[in-house]
């Protein structure tokens, strides 16, 4: 028997950062090892991603996950014990098949991400190394670039704005830790000055404050501001990125901005957002046009894509195919990749894969929902994606990313050194 075989798969109910159940896994090897690992979960989700299974029962809204932890303790179980856990495909293209669907619907992408997770972190364990060593080796790194949200909006905050993420990047910083320091001075600014205009009404779901304003460029004013206020300069050191998650408010190619009561058909959001490139240091921007409006996003990428980073999220879905769909078809340049889009974590690191090789952005992302689970951050560096998205400067399920992030450069040869510029799309002009 191998060393490294599988002899544990066992699942139980814990709790995210919206208070809701999710899944939690433990595997065991034979040596040993264990590895452990939380599913994260969506709130804008796309319409093509792996689902979670939630029991839709009266409890919890709905919510509870009892059936995806019998799937993890019965058959995935099974099916697992006696694997070898290093061969991560094997794991994956097992959990696949036994479930059968086309996107995780039969024992839950929440399921399936955490298994696949909690493997990967067992089979590290064994190697007794960190998971960014063992899914890199040499290559691992350099440190992500971190994209992290100031206002939150859309979905996570009760459609308070029509645009969901507010964020920055630290466009200047020459390292890891300078690109932290930067956004707390900014987050803290942008505090400073709601409570002063008597706008401070605590955070949406992902830490980044409450958005109190009458319009979606009110909020982009006051993110330039927040940055100067830091003693930082916009558009040189601290970067405006947004996520415009616009499947929320359109579909068929007519959008509803609700904060300002207008509609407008996909070439009019396209020419908005468009004229807050012209007027805002914006480098990067998600899902500008729904997942369907495949010509829009097409429109919008000819029209910017070679200035700033067009990310797909619900559009591309963490999927390799569409990946390459999109790339064929020049609809955006960067892939959002998050693992429980996709359901296993070979599925997530094939679509990265295909990204990079279509010359696109890679950012690995968290979800709305999170727990203390790190992995994400262990995924960024170990796959070498230039980018990483968790979400806001505050509460510690965004915080215990960025703190595992200070700690992996502490070991990562090169430490917090960042991407070369030229990498990113908004710095090849
Ligand atoms: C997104 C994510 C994170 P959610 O849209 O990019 O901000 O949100 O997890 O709700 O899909
Ligand atoms: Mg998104």
């Amino acid at each position: 028997m191998s060393k490294t075989q599988i002899v544990g798969v066992k699942g139980r109910r814990v709790w995210d950062s919206r208070g809701r159940p999710t899944v939690e896994v433990d595997v065991t090897l034979e040596c040993g090892a264990m590895g452990r690992a939380i599913a994260p979960a969506g709130a804008s989700r796309g319409r093509a991603e792996a689902v979670d299974l939630r029991d839709g029962e009266e409890t919890f809204g709905g919510l509870d996950v009892t059936q995806a932890i019998s799937g993890i303790d019965g058959e995935i179980s099974s099916a697992l014990v006696g694997l070898d856990g290093v061969d991560q495909v094997a794991v994956d293209d097992t959990l696949i098949s036994l479930d059968g669907t086309p996107n995780k619907a039969r024992l839950g992408g929440n399921a399936t991400v955490a298994v696949s997770m909690a493997v990967a972190h067992a089979s590290a364990a064994s190697e007794g190394v960190p998971l960014w060593q063992y899914l890199g080796g040499a290559n691992a790194g350099p440190m992500p670039l971190p994209e992290i949200q100031i206002f939150g909006g859309g979905a996570h905050a009760a459609r308070r704005v029509d645009v969901q993420d507010f964020m920055v990047i630290a466009t200047g910083a020459e390292d890891f830790a300078m690109a932290l320091d930067w956004t707390a001075e900014v987050y803290r600014a942008a505090g400073q000055t709601m409570e002063e205009q008597g706008l401070l009404q605590g955070v949406a779901d992902e830490g980044g404050y409450w958005p109190a304003f009458d319009t979606n460029e009110a909020a982009l004013d006051n993110l330039v501001a927040a940055i100067e206020r830091a003693g930082l300069v916009p558009g040189d050191q601290v970067s405006i990125s947004l996520d415009i998650a616009a499947s929320e408010f359109g579909e068929a190619g007519l959008y509803r901005l609700g904060l300002e009561e207008r509609e407008l058909d996909s070439d009019a959001l396209s020419d908005m957002l468009v004229g807050w490139t012209e007027r805002y240091p914006i480098v990067s921007i998600e899902d500008p046009l729904g997942e369907d409006d495949e010509a829009g996003l097409r429109k919008f990428t000819a029209a910017v894509g070679n200035r700033i980073q067009i990310i797909g999220d619900d559009y591309l879905v963490t999927n390799a195919r569409r990946v390459e769909d999109a790339a064929a078809r020049s609809a955006c340049n960067a892939l959002l990749c998050k693992p429980n889009q996709a359901g296993t974590l070979s599925e997530a690191k094939a679509a990265a894969d295909a990204a990079r090789k279509a010359n696109f952005g890679v950012i690995v992302s968290a979800r709305s929902g999170e727990t203390e689970d790190a992995t994400i951050v262990h995924l960024a560096v170990g796959w070498s994606a230039p980018q990483l998205k968790v979400g806001s400067f505050a509460r510690s399920e965004r915080m215990v990313k960025w703190n595992e992030g200070l700690r992996v450069l502490e070991a990562l040869p090169g430490g917090g050194r960042l991407p070369p510029r030229e990498l990113f799309p908004w710095g090849q002009n």
